[in-house]
């Protein structure tokens, strides 16, 4: 009998909700870095395992938006929160619930949606660490299972998949099996790029960057594409491209080398840095940029 269900990955920036995305999977579908916000979207990662077909939601990280962009990657919580059968909370293990989990918690009890505590990043705390906060989780609610992950070292993620099993029903699968995720190529690419940006620039620079792909065209067996990377000061764009253009370079062969890995081909890969003041602010350039708002669906 087939089983499937949407289940979202919610919780505060930071916790590791896409590193535990991309370890059920088994692939690399979204971005991580060691940076907050660094999701902007709800990914859909499709995985279809025997019987049973998954289909789980990172979302961004819970923050008070501060910019018109951070308000619609909060919108994007609530929208897959209300497509979903079930829910994974990513908290951390070494730390009581704070005010985000509770929030999250709260929610989903009034909605009576099973919830799924997974609390990660076990290898900073111990055994006593783990057990203290899962007895202070436990004052709060019932959980459908608690499961500790440390999902750098791929820890608790088998146990974790065999739980949230256990929240599928009995329905066709919606997707295909050999379908993983509902990024389209172009952007996969462009979010290879943004992780570079995120892992080798300072905070304020990658939070303010977008990048639009222009150009993506199959050559034969080379992938062509052209992308640009929008930020918001001429000051960052003379950072991004770097003393001899190296930051440029650098940003560019780390991100080839992922895609080259991604889509198995041989890619070309050009990139232009422009600036875009304030574009965080405008609703208009983030829909240009391809960052979806939610309502608009
Ligand atoms: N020590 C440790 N670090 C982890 C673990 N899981 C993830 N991380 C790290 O935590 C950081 C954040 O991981 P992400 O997966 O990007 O976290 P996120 O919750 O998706 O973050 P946002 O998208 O910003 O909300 C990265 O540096 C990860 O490598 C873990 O089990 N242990
Ligand atoms: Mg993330």
């Amino acid at each position: 009998m087939k089983k499937t269900g949407f289940i979202a990955i919610v919780g505060r920036p930071n916790a590791g909700k896409s590193t535990i995305l991309n370890r059920l999977l088994g692939e690399k579908v979204a971005i991580v870095s060691n940076k907050p916000q660094t999701t902007r979207t709800k990914i859909t990662g499709i995985l279809t395992k025997g019987e049973n077909q998954f289909v789980f939601l990172d979302t961004p990280g819970m923050h008070n938006p501060r910019t018109k962009l951070g308000r619609r990657m909060i919108k994007s919580i609530s929208s897959a929160i209300s497509q979903v059968d079930a829910a994974i909370l990513v908290a951390d293990a070494s730390y009581p619930p704070g005010q985000i989990e509770k929030n999250f918690i709260e929610r989903f009890n009034e909605n009576k949606m099973p919830l799924i505590l997974a609390l990660n990043k076990t290898d900073n705390t111990n055994f006593a660490g783990v057990a203290k906060t899962v007895s202070e989780y436990a004052a709060l609610s019932e959980y459908a299972a608690v499961v500790p992950t440390c999902a750098i070292k791929n820890e608790g993620i088998d146990t974790l998949l065999d739980e949230a099993a256990k929240l599928l029903y009995e329905g066709e699968w919606i997707f295909a099996p050999d379908e993983l995720t509902d990024q389209p190529e172009r952007k996969i690419a462009s979010e290879i790029i943004r992780e570079k940006l995120l892992r080798l620039l300072d905070n304020e620079i990658p939070h303010g960057c977008a990048v639009v792909i222009e150009e993506f065209k199959e050559e034969g067996k080379l992938l062509r594409i052209r992308a640009e990377i929008f930020c918001e000061k001429a000051s960052h764009k003379r950072i991004i491209i770097g003393k001899n253009g190296d930051m440029l370079k650098k940003i560019g062969s780390y991100a080839r080398s992922d895609m080259e890995s991604f889509f198995g081909v041989k890619i070309f890969l050009d990139l232009w840095v422009k600036v875009k003041e304030n574009w965080r602010e405008s609703d208009f350039i983030i829909n240009d940029f391809g960052i979806k708002d939610e309502e608009q669906e």
